[in-house]
């Protein structure tokens, strides 16, 4: 029987995971397209052929024909929509990150450990990305020796408008937080983090350039630049004892036009990650139907830990020092290996 799935959201992401799941999640159907617009809502259900839409979440996210949920509405009902899905006893795959606030997130952990098991799959979905997928697999062979640095860069073309200063730390930052712990497989001791002073700080989308380290001797650093202008650009190396491994995005063409030769960037992350999407997805749709959590994705505790980054980077920058970052013990449920 297909899996019966909710989307919360039809913004951006809401619309890109209802057309991943028309077209690429066999075993799932399209049950509920929810979004406060139902103008919104509709269009993306007629794009996507959803059964029906909504505009309330809670109710949406506890109808009896909803099996599991997908929630893609804007950061800050992330962590309350993931609490309203463990209250209903519904795995959900949410967006990143799981809150801005650790203790937020430490809310959500705290109801998953009452009930005994995980139920939010969080869309880091880069840890589903072939390219840092081979450099995890490199890493973990042992072909670089041990790990010595991660150099990060995040550059999208333009911030969005309602981004505030300090998203750059809580938005977009998350990611590599994220995927540098998960690659290195460590957690991290301190943050710095520096502007540039030639651009303007309370600008929409100030790019921020940060060092973190980890509690196993790595340096980690991270530059976000929401405001790159020429392209959607990730860039990753991890530098090893005896080599590196940088990141290669897909590209499928080269140009030679008018005396040049070139490749085209995309206007966003969508096509850069359009194959970790599509793996993140079906792991989600697998852990619905099987119960044991994929053990490649994230999970809340590591929404926490990402949380716990930004909030150390927010305090980094405004003491202009760098903040040691102290964590919670890590829960049981989550020591486990990713099983329910
Ligand atoms: C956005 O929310 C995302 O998740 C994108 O992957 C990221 O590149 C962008 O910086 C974020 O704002």
């Amino acid at each position: 029987m297909s899996i019966r799935l909710a989307i919360v959201g039809a913004g951006v992401m809401g619309a890109d995971h209802a057309r991943i799941v028309a077209e690429n999640l066999p075993g799932a159907k399209l049950q509920v397209i929810c979004d406060a617009s139902p103008e919104r809502a509709r269009k993306v259900a007629d794009d996507c052929g959803a059964v029906d839409v909504a505009t309330d979440s809670l109710d949406t996210i506890r109808r009896s024909d909803v099996d599991a949920v997908l929630i893609a509405s804007p950061d800050e009902t992330h962590a309350p929509l993931s609490l309203a899905a463990i209250e209903a006893g519904k795995p959900a795959l949410c967006e990143k990150p799981l809150s801005q606030s650790t203790r937020e997130c430490l809310a959500v952990i705290e109801a998953e450990t009452g009930r005994g098991r995980r139920f939010v799959q969080l869309g880091f979905m880069r840890r589903f990305d072939p390219s840092y997928a081979e450099m995890k697999a490199a890493l973990d062979a042992g072909a670089l020796g041990r790990a010595i640095m991660m150099h990060n860069f995040h550059r999208n073309v333009e911030a969005p408008a309602n981004f505030t200063g300090q998203m750059a730390i809580t938005n977009s930052a998350p990611h590599e937080f994220d995927v540098a712990r998960f690659v290195l497989g460590a957690d991290y001791r301190s943050i710095s983090v520096f502007q540039p002073s030639v651009v303007d700080a309370s600008k929409t989308g100030a790019p921020v350039f940060m060092v973190l380290e980890t509690t196993t001797g790595q340096l980690v650093n991270v530059e976000i630049n929401n405001n790159a202008a020429y392209g959607y650009d990730v860039r990753g190396e991890l530098v090893g004892e005896k080599g590196s491994v940088f990141l290669n995005g897909p590209i499928h063409a080269r140009y030679h036009l008018s005396m040049q030769s070139f490749e085209r960037y995309a206007a966003d992350w969508r096509p850069r990650f359009a194959e970790a999407y599509r793996l993140q997805n079906r792991a989600f749709l697998e852990f619905v139907r099987s119960g044991v959590f994929p053990s490649v994705a994230a999970d809340a505790w590591d929404g926490y830990c990402a949380a716990l980054a930004a909030e150390s980077g927010l305090a980094a920058l405004a003491a202009g020092s760098r903040i040691a970052i102290a964590m919670q013990v890590k829960p049981a449920l989550y020591r486990r290996s990713k099983q329910p």
